[in-house]
């Protein structure tokens, strides 16, 4: 019996040191918060010391050169927010294993602060729960949201008249609208799906499916991609032609990122995105992003506005700013909330 112990305590012994011999832990050492512009310098490594036969690195998928498992990235080519990099690491006898890791990039500015001035006011329907705000050769076009109530609306800014309107059904929680090649697309919430009508006749011609997206929040454009917010800090370019998702942007600011992004509009370049927010103490809060890499260079804080409609008009907690239009022949700047009875023209002021 004992020997018969002692043969099986040799072998077992001789499996452990065995697989203690091809164990491996590898990791993928960088920093994991970064500043845009800094350079991010990473390498393989093993925690218990064994060697790798050769490492391939990814970022966000796609490969990027390598010398004897260490890499070098300038951020600046990514932009801000979350950065995936993955490796393939090739060991011992013909293993290979993958294995991931994040690194996040801050912004390198501080936003920008300004106010709004009132510059002018226009009639705005309190009734309207307004998810999309655009202005397009001299007319207001509006979306509105709430089952049974989703509507998008062609209006007369001076005096609110409604010129033309459909009706969503009444399975539909409408969000953002932007036009586009004389086609309106428009946005639902959780259904997963858009809508295109016809900017002259407001015929629905098409709908559309969501892609990586979570949910349709804001929509605008820039000429050639249709943008849209889903809720989170990512912002989504889409092709206009056949609305699918190309590519995101994550809105970072020097802290961290920037989300619950809404109602969309582009504005000399930048994308201007209303923060949905009900937290106290700034309620009504526009963000300025650099379309091209997320970054978020100023904030447009605009709670006297709310104060503002606060004096004539009981609105709840629900009735947020959102609602951002540019006139592009004239540089006037529109805003509005969900059920306020106001349009405000503003100029911004630096804090
Ligand atoms: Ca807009």
């Amino acid at each position: 019996m004992k020997i018969i112990h002692k043969i099986l305590f040799t072998l077992l012994t001789v499996i452990l040191l065995s697989s203690c011999e091809t164990a491996y832990r590898f990791v993928i050492d960088t920093p994991t918060k970064v500043n845009l512009e800094d350079e991010i310098n990473g390498s393989i490594n093993d925690e218990i010391g064994q060697t790798f036969k050769k490492v391939l690195f990814f970022v966000n998928g796609k490969e990027v050169a390598s010398k004897n498992g260490t890499f070098t990235l300038d951020t600046n080519d990514h932009g801000v927010g979350k950065q995936i990099i993955s490796a393939m690491v090739y060991f011992g006898e013909g293993k290979s294993k993958r294995i991931n890791h994040s690194v996040e990039i801050f912004s390198n500015i501080e936003p920008t602060v300004y106010t709004g001035k009132i510059i002018n006011f226009y009639p705005h329907d309190p009734k309207a729960f307004t998810q999309g705000l655009e202005y397009h050769n001299g007319f207001l076009y509006e979306s509105t949201g709430k089952k049974g109530q989703s509507t998008i609306s062609k209006i007369n800014l001076k005096t609110g008249e409604v010129l033309k309107r459909v009706q969503l059904e009444h399975t539909y929680f409408g969000e953002g609208m932007t036009i586009l090649n004389d086609k309106i697309y428009a946005l639902t919430w959780q259904a997963k799906k858009g809508f295109i009508y016809d900017l002259e006749t407001f015929n629905q011609e098409k709908e559309f499916a969501y892609g990586r997206s979570k949910e349709g929040w804001g929509l605008t454009n820039n000429g050639s991609e249709l943008i849209k917010s889903d809720g989170s800090h990512k912002i989504w370019f889409l092709d206009a032609k056949t609305q699918k998702e190309k590519r995101f942007i994550q809105a970072y600011y020097d802290k961290g990122k920037i989300d619950k992004l809404n109602e969309l509009e582009m504005v000399n370049g930048k994308l201007y995105a209303n923060r949905w927010i009900t937290e106290k103490p700034i309620r009504s809060l526009i963000v300025i992003i650099n379309p091209n890499n997320g970054v978020v260079e100023g904030l447009i804080n605009l709670q006297s506005l709310r104060e503002e409609i606060l004096k004539s008009q009981k609105i709840g907690n629900d009735a947020v700013l959102n609602g951002i239009a540019f006139d592009t022949d004239t540089n006037r700047l529109f805003v509005t909330g969900k059920n306020w009875g106001k349009i405000f023209e503003i100029e911004l002021i630096k804090q």
